[in-house]
C-alpha cells in the first residue's frame, strides 16, 4: 500500500467515524423514539462496515502473486512437536508444523509411528492431540490435514484417515526441450533446452515447492515426461537428471515415474526391433530397469502410450497390448515397478471413435501381469467438457483400471477461463456403472471396493509450468488442489474442496483475528458467492462450449480452443473434424449411438444401456451423445430442440457475465494483483462465450433453419468473420 494511503486512512477514516457519530447524535434527537433503535443499530452497522474497508484495503493492499498456493504463510502460534525418530520426511512434518500452527497457542503434538491394522498404505490415526502412522509419510499426511483443519475451521475427532488410492499420481506431459503439450503455464520446470543438464538452485527450490504443494494433498507420484515420450529420456544425462529431480521429490513421498516410447530399443539401443516378444528386445528392457533402479531406487514405473494417435505399439508387430504391457511389466517386476498402460487408443477407419477402447481391451481382461493398470480417460472420447463416463470403468473384472482427469484445461478454455473442475470429476467419480448392480460407481470400481486390486491408482494430467502462479490462471489451481483432495478422498465434494482452497488460498492473515465481524463478513461477501461462482463454472463452460451433450466442436483441431462445427479440412481424418461428432444436416443434430446407430450404448450395464438408448429416458445433459434428433424434436421443457440449444448458449454467455459480477464485488477482498488477474481473465471468457455462441448458433441455424427465440441477445458476431479470424487471435493477452 502506498505510503500516503497509510498516513492518509486512518485520519480519513477517524473523520468519517466522528461524523457518523454526530449524524447519529443529531438525528436521533428528531426522530420517532421507537424507532430510535432500530436506527441506531443501522448506524452502528455503517461504522462497522467502514471499519472493516478500512481493514480490507489494507488486507487487499499485501501482494501477492500466487506462487504459495494454497500454502500462503501464516503467523503461526507456538506448538511443541514431540516425535522420537528423525528422518528427512519427518523433519518436514515438524518444520510444517512449527510453520503453520493455528491451533491452541502452546499446545503439543505426538508423532507416532506404529503398525495399526485399521490404518491403510498412507493413511493415519488423527486426533486433538498427536498423529499415528504405519508409516513416515503417513505422519506427513497427517500433519497436513491437521494443518488445513485448523485453517478451515473444521473440527479435529478422534478418526482414521485413510486414502481412497494407493497411487495418486500426475501426468505431465513436459518435452524433453522444455515444452509442454496443452501446456498453458509457461515451459516445464523439469526440462529445457538450454543447458539441459545442468541442475541449478533453483531448479532445487522449485521441485522443492512442487513437491510440498503436492505432499499438502496427498499426491504421491508424478511422471515427468510427455507421454508422447522420446526415446532420450532413458539415455544415460536425462537418467542422471531424473535421479536428481528424485532425491528432492522423495522426502516429501512423491515418487518418480516415466513415460517411455516403445520403440526405445530399436531408437536408443539400436536393435533391429522393438518386438516385445524379441529376447533382444526383452532383454533390453531388464537392463534398463536395472540401470534406472540403481540411480533410483524407488523409482514408481513407466506410463505408456501405445498403438495410439501415431505412437509406436505392440500392434506395430502383430501383438497385443497385453503382450506389450505385460513385458515391460516383467522387466520392472523385481523391483516392485509398475506399468500404467493407456487405454486411448482410436483409428480412423472405426464408424465410434467411443467404441474403440472397450473393444480393444475388453477382450484382454485378465491377460495383464498384476503390476499393469490400465488408465483410462473419464469419457470414451477426449477430456470434453462434458461426456459420460467411459464404459470400461464397468467392463474390467480381472484387470485393475485407473481414471485419468485431465487438469490442464485443454478442452476447457485453458488457462484463460475459469473453469472449476472438481465438479466434473466428482461428476464421473459418483457415476453409477452397475457393474456388481447398483451403487458400483466409477469411484468403487477404481478403488478396489468391488474387486481385489493388488494396485489401485489415479491420474491427472497436471496443469503447472514455470509461470509464477504455477497454473496460469489463479482459479487453475483449484484445479491441481481437487484433483488431490479427490484422489485422497474420492467421495469428497466439490463443495467442500472449493470451500478448503477458497479459504486457504484467500483468506488473508491479517483477518486471522478473533473479529467475528472479520470473518462473517468475509464469509458472507467473499467466500460464499466466489464458491457458487467455483461450482457453477464447469456447467457454465458446458453451456456455452457444448450443450446437451454435444462434444469435440472446437475449431484448430491442434488448439481445441475456440469453435469449430465447420472445421473439415480436405483429407482430414474425419474423426479429427467436429462434423463427425455433431452430424447436424436439415434433418437434425447428435450422433446416434443408439442400437440403431453404432450401438455405443451396448457397452454400458442396464439400466444405463436402456436408459441411454431411450430418447424419453436419456439424461438430457447426454442427449446428443446418444442421439441425432430432429431440430424440432420437443424436450422436457416443452420448447424445441432448436430452442432449447439456443437458451443453453444464451444461459453459458450470462453466467460468465454473473462471475464477472461477482468477482468485481469482492474488490476489497483481494489484493490487487491476483484481482486484476482475474478480472483481466473474465473479461476474455466473456468475450470468448459471446463468441462460442455465435459461431454455434449461427453454424447451426444454416441447418436447422429457424430463428433465434426473441427474448435471447442477438449474435454481435458474423459467422464468416469468426471462421476467418480464430479466436487466437480475438482474445486479448493476459
Ligand atoms: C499427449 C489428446 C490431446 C493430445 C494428447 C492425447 C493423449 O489427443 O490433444 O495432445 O497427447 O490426447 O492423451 O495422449
Amino acid at each position: 500500500m502506498p505510503l500516503v494511503l497509510l498516513v492518509t486512512l486512518p485520519s480519513l477514516l477517524f473523520a468519517q467515524t466522528a461524523k457518523i457519530k454526530i449524524d447519529i447524535q443529531r438525528t436521533i434527537g428528531e426522530i420517532d423514539p421507537k424507532k430510535k433503535r432500530s436506527f441506531i443499530t443501522i448506524m452502528k452497522m455503517k461504522t462497522i462496515n467502514i471499519i472493516l474497508l478500512f481493514f480490507l484495503s489494507i488486507v487487499g493492499a499485501n501482494a501477492e502473486d500466487g506462487h504459495q498456493l494454497w500454502l500462503r504463510n501464516k503467523k503461526a502460534l507456538p506448538v511443541t512437536v514431540v516425535c522420537s525418530k528423525n528422518s528427512p520426511t519427518l523433519s518436514i512434518a515438524r518444520q510444517e508444523l512449527q510453520q503453520g500452527w493455528q491451533g491452541k497457542a502452546g499446545a503439543s503434538v505426538v508423532l507416532t509411528i506404529k503398525n495399526d491394522k485399521a490404518i491403510k498404505g498412507d493413511g493415519f490415526r488423527l486426533s486433538a492431540v498427536g498423529i499415528t502412522a504405519d508409516t513416515e509419510l503417513g505422519i506427513l499426511y497427517g500433519v497436513y490435514e491437521l494443518l488445513r483443519r485448523q485453517q478451515t475451521g473444521e473440527t479435529v475427532n478422534d478418526e482414521i484417515v485413510n486414502p481412497s488410492y494407493e497411487i495418486r499420481i500426475l501426468n505431465h506431459w513436459d518435452n524433453l526441450n522444455g515444452s509442454i503439450e496443452r501446456g498453458y503455464a509457461g515451459p516445464s520446470i523439469f526440462w529445457r533446452k538450454e543447458n539441459p543438464f545442468v541442475v541449478t538452485d533453483s531448479d532445487r527450490v522449485i521441485w522443492r515447492q512442487y513437491a510440498r504443494a503436492n505432499a499438502s494433498i496427498g499426491i504421491n507420484s508424478a511422471v515427468l515426461n510427455n507421454v508422447n515420450a522420446s526415446q532420450l529420456i532413458l539415455s544415460a544425462d536425462y537418467l542422471t537428471r531424473v535421479k536428481a529431480i528424485a532425491e528432492i521429490l522423495r522426502p516429501y513421498g512423491v515418487k518418480t515415474y516415466l513415460s517411455i516410447k516403445f520403440t526405445s530399443p530399436a531408437l536408443l539401443g539400436g536393435l533391429k526391433t522393438s518386438d516385445p516378444m524379441d529376447p533382444e528386445v526383452i532383454n533390453w528392457w531388464r537392463v534398463k530397469a536395472k540401470e534406472i533402479y540403481s540411480l533410483i531406487p524407488d523409482f514408481g514405473g513407466f506410463l505408456v502410450k501405445a498403438s495410439s494417435e501415431g505412437q509406436p505399439g505392440p500392434q506395430d508387430y502383430g501383438r497385443t497390448h497385453a503382450d506389450g504391457a505385460n513385458m515391460l511389466a516383467d522387466a520392472l517386476k523385481p523391483y516392485g515397478g509398475i506399468i500404467m498402460w493407456r487405454a486411448f487408443v482410436y483409428s480412423p477407419n472405426d464408424k465410434d471413435r467411443a467404441k474403440q477402447a472397450y473393444n480393444e481391451f475388453v477382450p484382454l481382461d485378465g491377460k495383464f501381469r498384476d503390476n499393469v493398470i490400465i488408465q483410462v480417460k473419464n469419457g470414451p472420447i477426449d477430456f470434453q467438457p462434458r461426456e459420460p463416463f467411459s464404459p470400461l470403468f464397468g467392463a474390467m473384472k480381472k484387470t485393475p483400471v485407473m481414471p485419468e482427469f485431465q487438469i490442464t484445461q485443454e478442452y476447457l478454455g485453458h488457462s484463460k477461463h475459469l473453469v472449476f473442475l472438481s465438479t466434473m470429476w466428482e461428476e464421473c467419480l459418483q457415476s453409477d456403472t452397475y457393474q456388481q448392480g447398483k451403487g458400483s460407481t466409477v469411484s468403487r470400481c477404481t478403488d478396489g471396493s468391488i474387486y481385489p486390486q493388488k494396485h489401485t491408482a489415479i491420474a491427472g494430467v497436471a496443469n503447472i509450468g514455470l509461470d509464477t502462479n504455477w497454473c496460469g490462471h489463479d482459479f487453475a489451481q483449484a484445479n491441481w488442489y481437487a484433483f488431490g483432495r479427490l484422489a485422497w478422498n474420492n467421495q469428497l465434494k466439490s463443495e467442500q474442496i472449493a470451500h478448503e482452497w477458497i479459504r486457504m488460498t484467500f483468506y488473508a492473515d491479517s483477518l486471522q483475528s478473533n473479529n467475528e465481524n472479520v470473518a462473517a463478513d468475509w464469509n458472507q461477501n467473499f467466500l460464499i458467492p466466489i464458491k457458487q461462482m467455483m461450482l457453477d463454472s464447469r456447467e457454465a463452460a458446458v453451456n456455452y462450449m457444448m450443450p446437451l451433450g454435444l462434444h469435440h466442436i472446437f475449431s484448430m483441431m491442434q488448439d481445441h480452443y475456440g469453435p469449430g462445427p465447420w472445421f473439415a479440412p480436405p483429407r482430414m481424418r474425419p474423426d479429427w473434424t467436429p462434423p463427425y461428432y455433431h452430424q447436424a444436416d436439415s434433418n437434425g443434430i447428435g450422433f446416434d449411438r443408439t442400437k440403431k446407430g453404432t450401438d455405443a450404448v451396448e457397452q454400458y450395464h442396464d439400466p444405463l444401456a436402456s436408459a441411454f438408448n431411450d430418447v424419453s429416458t436419456c439424461p438430457e445433459i447426454y442427449l446428443l451423445w446418444f442421439h441425432h434428433l430432429a431440430w424440432n424434436y420437443k424436450m422436457k421443457s416443452g420448447k424445441s430442440l432448436w430452442d432449447e440449444i439456443c437458451y443453453h448458449y444464451d444461459r453459458g454467455v450470462q453466467q460468465v457475465r454473473g462471475f464477472q459480477k461477482t468477482w468485481d464485488k469482492v474488490k476489497p477482498y483481494v489484493d490487487k494483483e491476483r484481482f486484476t488477474n482475474v478480472q483481466r481473465k473474465l473479461r476474455t471468457q466473456t468475450i470468448n462465450a459471446v463468441v462460442w455462441k455465435d459461431a454455434c448458433l449461427l453454424y447451426f441455424q444454416q441447418f436447422s433453419r429457424m430463428p433465434i427465440p426473441d427474448d435471447i441477445e442477438r449474435p454481435v458476431n458474423n459467422l464468416d468473420d469468426i471462421i476467418a479470424n480464430d479466436m487466437t487471435r480475438r482474445r486479448p493477452t493476459n
